[in-house]
C-alpha cells in the first residue's frame, strides 16, 4: 500500500457477515445534483460499504419504501420524510446520525454536515463498530482551516515531502486529482477551508490566469464542502499584478482610496469567479513582509482594508498575530515573546466582525513546548483562532515520530483565568468565552506529492487526522482520537493498536526530552533549517538569545521583577504563578526564569542533571520505537512498514546525536559532571576523525552539529 488513502482505506472487514446482511441495501441520497456534498456523501457511502463489506448498495435519489440509509440536509429530509423527531438543535455543519430506526438517518444542518455524517458513519463501520447510536454533533468553531505554505513555483516552505499539489512553474497545475483527494481527506475530518498558498505570499497569485487556476482548485474541492482561500502580499498593488481589473499603483497605503479600490476590484473579481471563496489570510509587517506599519497605519487599519472588501460576500479575513520586529536585543530587556500582545491588545475592538486574529499557540514559534500565548486572554472584542503546525517544522520534520495532540492540549486546555473566571483557550477560540461570532483553528499542514503519501511519513498522518478531530471538538482526548486513526489506517489487530498507541503517546515526551526540556525552547538550528541539534545557534539568534546560557546559569528571565516582564502579559492569577520560581512548573522554568545550573527543581534534581537525564531517557525511548515497530512485522503491509521502519531507524540514531550534542555542549560550557558519568564519554563511538575515508568532499558544519568529540 502506498498510503495514498490514509485513513480512508475502507479495508475489507473479515468476519462481519452478520452485519453485512443487516445493513440496508439502499442508499437514499436526497440531492441528485452531481458535485453537491450530499451527492458526494451518497457516493462515499456506496463505495465505502462496497469496499468494507463487499456489498453493493443501490443508490437512489427518491424515497424508498424498503429500509435505507438516508443522507441529506434537514430541509431535504423533512421535505421527503416529514419533520424529524427528537433531533437536538443543529448548528451550521452539524449533523444528526441515527442508526436505531427503520432507516439509518444521516442528516446535516447543511450539505457539509450531511457529508460529515456520512464519513462518521463509515468511520464506525470501518472500525467494526456496529453499536446503535442516535446523536447530534456540532462544531466548536466555524473556522476549521488548514494552511498550505505552497509557493507558485511548486516548492513548499517548510514542506518535507516533495512538491506542491497546487502549483508549478508560477501557475496552477493542470492535473488536480491530488487536490481533490486532499479535499476528501480534509472533509472526512470536517475541515472546511484550505488556504492554498504561502503566507509569505507572492502577488502573482492574483493574476487573471492564476485566479482562473484557483477557481479550478475550488471546483475540485467544492464537492467535499472544502472552500479555498488565498494568502495575500500586502504590497501587491505596487507589484505589477497581471489582471485587467487592476492597474499598478505606486502605494499600498491601506487608507489610500486607490489602494482600497484596487483590493475591492480584486475581491469582486475573485467572487465573480469563485462565489464560495473562503477569504484571505494575511501575514503583514512580519519577517520582511510588507504591511500597514510601513505607512504608519495600524494593523487594524491594514486588516480592515481586506475585511471590508470581503464583507459583502460573507468572506473571512484571517489576520496573523505573528508580528514582531524586536531585533538586537542587546540590553536583554526586550523580548520577542511579548510582541503579539504589544501589537494587538491596544487594537482590540477595532477589527471588523468578519476578521479573525490567527494566533500561534505559543508566543514564539511552534516550539516543542511553549506557554500559552497570552494574546488569547487579551482580545475580548475581536475574534480569535489558534494556529497549530502539523508540518512538524521544529519537531523533527516527520523524520521523527511526534504525535502532536498532547502538546496542543497543553494550550487548548489551559485556563487563562481572565477576570478570575474560567477562560480555557478552547472556549475562547470557539467564541464562547467572549461571545464572539467567529473563531476556531488553523493548522499549517504542507501536504505534498512525494511517495504517494500526503505528508512525508505515514505515521505523521495521525497529526492531520487528529487536528481535524480537535478542531471540531477540542475536549476530546488525544489517545482515543489516535486509536480511531490507527484502526482506520492499519486495521483492527489488537497488537497494532496497542503498539502504535504506545509509540505515538510516548513520542512527544521523548522528543521534548532530547530536544528542549524545561521550557528552554527547541534547541534546533534556529537560523536556517530548524532541524537537528544546534544549541549554539540559539545564542547567535538576534531575536532572542533565548537560552541565555553561560557557564553558571541558563534560561530567560521573563519576570516583571527582574526580566522582560512577559509574565505581566497574563491575567493576574497566571501572572502570579509564572512570576515566582516556586510556583512555575518545572517544565517551563527556563522559559520564565534565569537560574543557576545547580538550581534544584521541584523534582529534586538540579537543572543540569535534569538536562543530562532527560536527554538520555528521551533518546532511550526513541530506541524502543524500532523494537516496538519491529513487533508489527508481518501485520502491516510491507510498503508502509518499511517506510515507517526507515524513519524509526533514523530517529533512533538521530535522537542519540541530539542527546550527545546537547549534553556535551552544556557539559563543555559548565564543566559540571553528570552524576552517572555518561556525558562527555563515548568510548563506544567511532568518531569521524578516526575513520579513513575517501571520495568525500569537505564542507563546513557548525560547532557541535556532528556531536563529534573534537567539536
Ligand atoms: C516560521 C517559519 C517560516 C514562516 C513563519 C511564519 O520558519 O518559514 O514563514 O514561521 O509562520 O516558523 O510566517
Amino acid at each position: 500500500e502506498t498510503g495514498i488513502d490514509a485513513w480512508l482505506r475502507y479495508a475489507p472487514l473479515t468476519g462481519s457477515s452478520v452485519v453485512h446482511s443487516a445493513l440496508p441495501n439502499n442508499v437514499v441520497v436526497l440531492n441528485s445534483s452531481q458535485g453537491s456534498p450530499v451527492y458526494t456523501a451518497g457516493q462515499e457511502l456506496h463505495n465505502g460499504i462496497k469496499s468494507i463489506f463487499d456489498k453493493s448498495t443501490r443508490v437512489c435519489y427518491s424515497k424508498e419504501t424498503k429500509s435505507a440509509l438516508v443522507v441529506g440536509t434537514v430541509a431535504e429530509y423533512e421535505k421527503v420524510y416529514g419533520a424529524l423527531q427528537n433531533v437536538p438543535e443543529l448548528a451550521p455543519d452539524g449533523f444528526w446520525l441515527d442508526t436505531t430506526g427503520f432507516n439509518i438517518q444521516i442528516v446535516g444542518q447543511d450539505e457539509r454536515g450531511a457529508l460529515y455524517g456520512a464519513f462518521e458513519y463509515l468511520s464506525m463501520l470501518a472500525q467494526g463498530n456496529f453499536t446503535k447510536v442516535a446523536y447530534a454533533t456540532n462544531p466548536a468553531g466555524n473556522i476549521r482551516w488548514v494552511n498550505q505554505w505552497d509557493n507558485m513555483d511548486g516548492s513548499i516552505e517548510r514542506g518535507y515531502g516533495g512538491a506542491s499539489i497546487f502549483f508549478a512553474n508560477g501557475t496552477v497545475v493542470s492535473d488536480l486529482t491530488r487536490a481533490a483527494q486532499y479535499a476528501r481527506l480534509l472533509a472526512s475530518v470536517r475541515i472546511n477551508a484550505v488556504v492554498i498558498n504561502n503566507v509569505n505570499a507572492n502577488s502573482t497569485t492574483l493574476s487573471a490566469e492564476n485566479i482562473q487556476g484557483v477557481s479550478r482548485i475550488a471546483d475540485v474541492m467544492r464537492p467535499y464542502g472544502v472552500q479555498v482561500g488565498l494568502s495575500l502580499d500586502f504590497a501587491s498593488p505596487t507589484e505589477g499584478v497581471q489582471n485587467p481589473v487592476v492597474h499598478n499603483l505606486t502605494t499600498y497605503d491601506p487608507l489610500d482610496e486607490s489602494v482600497v479600490q484596487w483590493w475591492t476590484n480584486i475581491t469582486d473579481n475573485i467572487y465573480s469567479i469563485i462565489p464560495d471563496f473562503a477569504g484571505y489570510l494575511v501575514k503583514a509587517d512580519s519577517e520582511g513582509q510588507a504591511g500597514p506599519l510601513v505607512y504608519n497605519r495600524t494593523l487594524a487599519q491594514g486588516a480592515n482594508l481586506f475585511a471590508k472588501t470581503l464583507e459583502p460576500y460573507g468572506g473571512t479575513l484571517m489576520y496573523r498575530a505573528f508580528v514582531y520586529n524586536l531585533l538586537n536585543e542587546s540590553n536583554w530587556t526586550e523580548d520577542r515573546a511579548k510582541a503579539a500582545v504589544d501589537f494587538f491588545q491596544p487594537l482590540d475592538g477595532q477589527f471588523m466582525d468578519n476578521t479573525v486574529i490567527q494566533i500561534k499557540y505559543g508566543p514564539i514559534d511552534f516550539q516543542v513546548r511553549e506557554p500559552t500565548s497570552p494574546l488569547f486572554a487579551s482580545l475580548r472584542e475581536t475574534n480569535a483562532a489558534i494556529e497549530l503546525e502539523v508540518a512538524q517544522e521544529y519537531l523533527g520534520q516527520q523524520c521523527h515520530l511526534v504525535y502532536l495532540p498532547p502538546l496542543w492540549k497543553t494550550v487548548l486546555d489551559f485556563d487563562l483565568q481572565v477576570d478570575n473566571e474560567s477562560s480555557v483557550v478552547r472556549n475562547i477560540i470557539s467564541g464562547q468565552r467572549f461571545n464572539r461570532p467567529l473563531g476556531g483553528s488553523a493548522a499549517v499542514v504542507n501536504t505534498m506529492l512525494t511517495n504517494n503519501v500526503r505528508l512525508g511519513s505515514n505515521l505523521a498522518m495521525s497529526n492531520l487526522y487528529a487536528y481535524g478531530r480537535l478542531a471540531w471538538d477540542a475536549t476530546q482526548e488525544p489517545e482515543p482520537v489516535l486509536q480511531d486513526w490507527i484502526r482506520l489506517t492499519f486495521g483492527l489487530h489488537p497488537r497494532i493498536l496497542s503498539t502504535i498507541t504506545q509509540m505515538s503517546m510516548e513520542s512527544w515526551p521523548a522528543y521534548l526530552n532530547y530536544s528542549g526540556n524545561l521550557g528552554i525552547q527547541t534547541l534546533t538550528d534556529i537560523l536556517y533549517t530548524h532541524f537537528g541539534p544546534n544549541p549554539a545557534s540559539q545564542e547567535l539568534n538576534g531575536y532572542g538569545q533565548w537560552t541565555r546560557a553561560d557557564s553558571l546559569s541558563v534560561g530567560m528571565d521573563r519576570t516583571c521583577s527582574n526580566g522582560t516582564c512577559y509574565s505581566g502579559q497574563y491575567p493576574p492569577k497566571v501572572y502570579e504563578m509564572y512570576e515566582s520560581i516556586e510556583t512555575t512548573p518545572d517544565d517551563l522554568i527556563l522559559w520564565f526564569h534565569h537560574v543557576n545550573w545547580t538550581h534544584v527543581l521541584h523534582s529534586g534534581k538540579t537543572v543540569i542533571q535534569h538536562f543530562y537525564d532527560s536527554h538520555y531517557s528521551g533518546a532511550a525511548t526513541a530506541q524502543t520505537f524500532v523494537t516496538q515497530l519491529a513487533s508489527l512485522s508481518g501485520l502491516i503491509d510491507s510498503e508502509r512498514y518499511n517506510e515507517m521502519m526507515y524513519r524509526q531507524l533514523y530517529q533512533a540514531g538521530h535522537s542519540i546525536v541530539w542527546r550527545d550534542s546537547v549534553n556535551d555542549y552544556y557539559y563543555n560550557m559548565t564543566l559540571i559532571p553528570d552524576d552517572h558519568g555518561r556525558v562527555g564519554h563515548h568510548p563506544w563511538r567511532i568518531e569521524a576523525e578516526a575513520m579513513a575515508l575517501d571520495g568525500y568532499r569537505i564542507s563546513g558544519v557548525a560547532l557541535n552539529e556532528t556531536a563529534s568529540n573534537k567539536s
